[in-house]
């Protein structure tokens, strides 16, 4: 690498260039939002994904145990809230079990994590596992998934409806909340990002954790393909 850092721009256009490797562009994904899976399948992903879900505030927790920037825990907090539900909000992970629900899992079934795959548990315990020991600005950079979040759920919102009918419309209520969440998360994670991150190394490593999040991401599908196919 040069000994000069990105310019601000370029260290963003270099991060979302790491899009092309977005689980939006797996084909048990592509199955999803193109309206060719089977509710198996869908009943499948969603009972996965919900392990996804609970470990998210896990995690995000560990990164504020993590933290001595008051600042930052006091902006980073809100994604706990989002998941386990603040006041008379339920939150995510009960907007999670409502799709559950209108899939066509039972709420016990889902919680019981019984049909949660091994490869999807490791996945998701290397991702929980690396915001533990991992200094909390790397542990922030790791989120910025979510710059390519907002067109996944509006994938599934534009498509479901008319390709799974099947599917209670409030089940979908979850993509809908998590478009402006994720819009306001990365709005902090990535000016995070780019201003910590100010080293050509530094940068490097900022690159290396996103792969390493995107890597987490695509495996939960690779296991959920093998497990459930894809046609
Ligand atoms: O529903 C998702 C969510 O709450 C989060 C939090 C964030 C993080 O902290 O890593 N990432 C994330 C994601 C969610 N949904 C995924 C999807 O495909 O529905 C996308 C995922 C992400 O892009 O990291």
């Amino acid at each position: 690498m040069s000994d000069a850092p990105w310019s601000r721009a370029q260290f963003e256009a270099k991060l979302r260039e790491k899009g092309g490797a977005y689980h939006i562009h797996h084909p048990f994904n592509l199955m999803l939002n193109s309206g060719r899976a089977s509710p198996a399948q869908i009943r499948g992903w969603v009972a996965n994904r919900f392990y996804y879900q609970i470990s998210i505030p896990i995690k995000d927790a560990a990164i504020l145990s993590n933290c001595d920037d008051r600042a930052v825990r006091r902006e980073w907090i809100r994604r706990i809230h989002d998941h386990d539900g603040c006041g008379d909000d339920p939150g995510g992970i009960e907007a999670w079990l409502r799709l559950a629900e209108a899939v066509g899992l039972e709420r016990a079934r889902t919680e019981s994590l019984k049909d949660v795959l091994p490869g999807v548990r490791f996945a998701v315990d290397a991702y929980v596992n690396f915001a533990r020991r991992a200094p909390w600005p790397e542990a922030i950079c790791s989120s910025l998934t979510e710059m390519f979040a907002p067109q996944i759920h509006e994938q599934r919102l534009a498509g479901w409806p008319q390709h799974y009918p099947w599917i209670e419309p409030e089940g979908l209520r979850y993509f809908q909340n998590r478009v402006s969440q994720a819009r306001r998360d990365v709005e902090f994670g990535l000016a995070t990002t780019l201003d910590l991150f100010a080293t050509p190394t530094a940068q490097k490593r900022a690159l290396e954790i996103l792969q390493f999040k995107l890597d987490v991401l695509w495996q939960m599908n690779d296991a959920m393909q093998q497990h459930y196919g894809v046609q």
